[in-house]
């Protein structure tokens, strides 16, 4: 009866990935991660890496893609503190205002700026010249570094990655991301689809999955989530995978029941693997700005997030947003959306996104572009 849930995709005659040797996947062409061009695809607008121009280096790209946060947040700051001033509560509170307006958010705001003062006063600092390395620094230390990046080896297979989120936010994009991530560091990889609410949403997962040569395991349109979850982590076990991705529908995270069926998705994991979900990786949407940490809180009441994937940070001034996460929700940022294209996840190194935000260089042609 279970097994009428398992609708895997036709495998290639080489073999299901799942099973597939490191070599194998390593050394495999990298058509396969090609958009293909069939009307099916456009839900996704993913470029392959494969078909994209030569690509810049990663600092580069980051620091293009948060041209507009660093316009909205640091070049203001770095404009007040240009002109030699004294250092004062005026000057203080006028930086908390660009902070806040930016979207680091009050508490968060309120923490630096104390600290930012603490440090002010050790230092026998007068000048607002001397401030911004102090306020690089604190924003550095606010960000901190994750706890347990996002790194399987040494756990007993399979290591689970649970991805939520609501509405668009990109949990799907960020799972084809993930595969093709994994898949070159040679790992075999199962992706389940709980999202049973709309069969487009299997549909789009399918569509990666197939561009990344993964498989799906996914259930009927309106099946129980939970049981798609509980036959995903049979096959997973069975076939001895290394990782398994669960989606699961951008619910409305206001909407109780379906807290509630994510709460037993959480349990359906623990009760067939205690460690697991090894991840609960919270997607959160960029361009959302604050909205996201209230959405986090109550994603956090139904299954605790262990952490954050931030998309969309290319081409939004709310960027922002980062720097409160850890703060506000307790969650480190592990991994970081920078664009549509399969390698444009990254794992999130506090110190490259202070650098990209400070050091980087912003011109009206790079705002143009995003
Ligand atoms: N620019 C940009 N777009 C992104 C990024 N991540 C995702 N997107 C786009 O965001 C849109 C929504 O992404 P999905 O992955 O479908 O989001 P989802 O959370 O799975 O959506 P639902 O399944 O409807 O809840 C798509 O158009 C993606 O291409 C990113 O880092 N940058
Ligand atoms: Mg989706």
């Amino acid at each position: 009866m279970l097994k009428d849930l398992f609708r895997r995709k036709k495998q290639p005659s080489t073999g299901t990935a799942a099973t597939q040797s490191s070599q194998e996947i390593e050394s495999q062409p990298p058509s396969p991660l090609k958009a293909d061009s069939s009307p099916a695809d456009t839900s996704t607008h993913i470029s392959a890496s494969s078909e994209s121009p030569p690509k810049e280096g990663w600092f580069k790209r980051l620091t293009k893609s948060l041209s507009k946060t660093k316009k909205n947040l640091v070049s203001q700051i770095q404009e007040l503190l240009r002109v030699s001033r004294k250092i004062d509560e005026d000057l203080m509170e006028e930086i908390e205002e660009i902070l806040i307006q930016a979207d680091v958010g009050v508490n968060t705001t309120m923490l630096l700026m104390d600290n930012v003062r603490e440090t002010v006063e050790e230092r026998g600092l007068q000048d607002s010249t001397d401030l911004e390395p102090v306020i690089r620094e604190e924003i550095q230390k606010v960000l901190g570094e994750p706890d347990r990046p996002l790194q399987i080896e040494g756990t007993d297979a399979p290591y689970i990655i649970l991805v939520l989120g609501v509405n668009g936010v990109g949990k799907t994009t960020t799972i084809g991301k993930l595969c093709y991530r994994f898949q070159s560091e040679g790992k075999s990889i199962l992706v389940a689809a709980a999202d049973t609410f709309r069969a487009a949403a299997a549909d789009q997962l399918q569509i990666w999955c197939e561009r990344t040569n993964v498989d799906l395991i996914r259930g009927n349109e309106g099946a129980d989530p939970a049981s798609v979850v509980f036959d995903a982590v049979q096959a997973a076990k069975s076939r001895q995978v290394e990782v398994l991705i669960i989606d699961t529908a951008g619910r409305l995270h206001t909407k109780k029941p379906l807290m509630d069926e994510l709460a037993k998705i959480g349990k359906v994991i623990s009760r067939e693997i205690p460690e697991a979900p090894h991840e609960v990786l919270l997607v959160i949407d960029g361009t959302t700005g604050q909205n996201a940490i209230m959405q986090a809180q109550i994603f956090n009441q139904a299954v605790a997030v262990t952490g954050v994937a931030v998309t969309k940070l290319d081409g939004t001034a709310k960027g922002g947003i980062v720097i409160a996460i850890r703060q506000e929700i307790g969650v480190p940022v592990k991994l970081i959306g920078i664009g549509e294209q399969l390698d444009d996840l990254r794992d999130f190194v506090a110190q490259d996104f202070v650098a990209a935000l400070f050091d980087g260089e912003t011109d009206d042609s790079m705002l143009e572009e995003i």
